[in-house]
């Protein structure tokens, strides 16, 4: 990996903002995720590379670390903040998709949870994706999502879930949405979410990753 890379990396393990962040204490003064990423960009690295081989893998650690108890959720809540400075430069790149809109789809990370970097992307990739995105945000209620489905019928849904505890709402949402709309296309993902358990609770289809939700969404355009 490229040493801005790591830097980058090591920024968003460790939860340095940017410059003028105090934290971590062994990086005052220094460089944070903002700058380095930014630099990245200007540098001529690509996007992808950014995302998929510094930022991801630094929250996969970031996670590891937490199961392990090395660190708690204020670290991890900075670290998630250095991942959202960064990924603000890197947006407008998976935004720039074609200007004729091929849909709507709506996206919310499910009741009770407040993970929002995942869904953030998927909703950047997709945008990107040329469909016109409608993101209800974090702890979004099942009411919110009909609400949203009401004035969007013919809207594509897609549900995020990053806790255990909160798969159950959206298998609560997800067969609410399905009773009501029946011909809807119901796209989950999220660390904890499976082909299987997309099955078990009636959605559509099941991506690992943003990417596949993208092609998921244009190949029902074909
Ligand atoms: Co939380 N957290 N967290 N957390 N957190 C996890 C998820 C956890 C696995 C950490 C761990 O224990 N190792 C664990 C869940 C355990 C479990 O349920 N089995 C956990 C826990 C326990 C908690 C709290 C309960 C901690 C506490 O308070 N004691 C608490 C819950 C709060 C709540 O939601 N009610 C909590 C809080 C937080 C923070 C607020 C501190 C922060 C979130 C900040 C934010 O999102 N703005 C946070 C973070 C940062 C994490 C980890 C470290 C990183 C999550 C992340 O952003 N990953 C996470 C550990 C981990 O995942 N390794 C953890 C990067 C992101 C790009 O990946 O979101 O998986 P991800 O999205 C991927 C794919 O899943 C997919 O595409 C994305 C890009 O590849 N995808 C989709 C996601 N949604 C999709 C939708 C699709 C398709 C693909 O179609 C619609």
């Amino acid at each position: 990996m490229s040493e801005i890379l790591q830097q980058l990396s090591h920024c968003v393990e460790f939860g340095k903002i940017d410059k003028i962040s105090p934290y971590p204490p062994d990086m005052k003064g220094q460089d944070g995720a903002d700058e380095i990423a930014k630099r990245a960009l200007d540098e001529g690295l690509n996007p992808n590379d950014i995302l998929e081989k510094a930022l991801i893998p630094a929250m996969a650690i970031v996670g590891d670390k937490f199961s392990r108890k090395v660190i708690y959720v204020p670290q991890m809540l900075m670290a998630a903040k250095a991942m959202s400075n960064a990924m603000k430069h890197l947006k407008p790149f998976f935004q720039s998709g074609e200007a004729i809109r091929k849909g709507k789809f709506i996206i919310g990370t499910v009741s009770g949870d407040l993970h929002d970097i995942g869904k953030n992307l998927v909703a950047m990739m997709i945008e990107g994706g040329g469909w016109e995105v409608i993101d209800l945000g974090v702890d979004v209620s099942t009411e919110k999502f009909i609400k949203a489905i009401n004035e969007n019928p013919e809207a594509k849904i897609g549900l995020s879930a990053l806790l255990t505890t909160t798969m159950e709402n959206m298998k609560k949402t997800v067969g609410t949405i399905r009773e009501k709309y029946l011909d809807s296309r119901i796209l989950v993902g999220g660390a904890p979410v499976t082909i299987d358990y997309c099955q078990k609770i009636g959605a559509d289809f099941y991506s690992p990753d943003p990417q596949g939700a993208v092609n998921y969404l244009n190949q029902l355009k074909l």
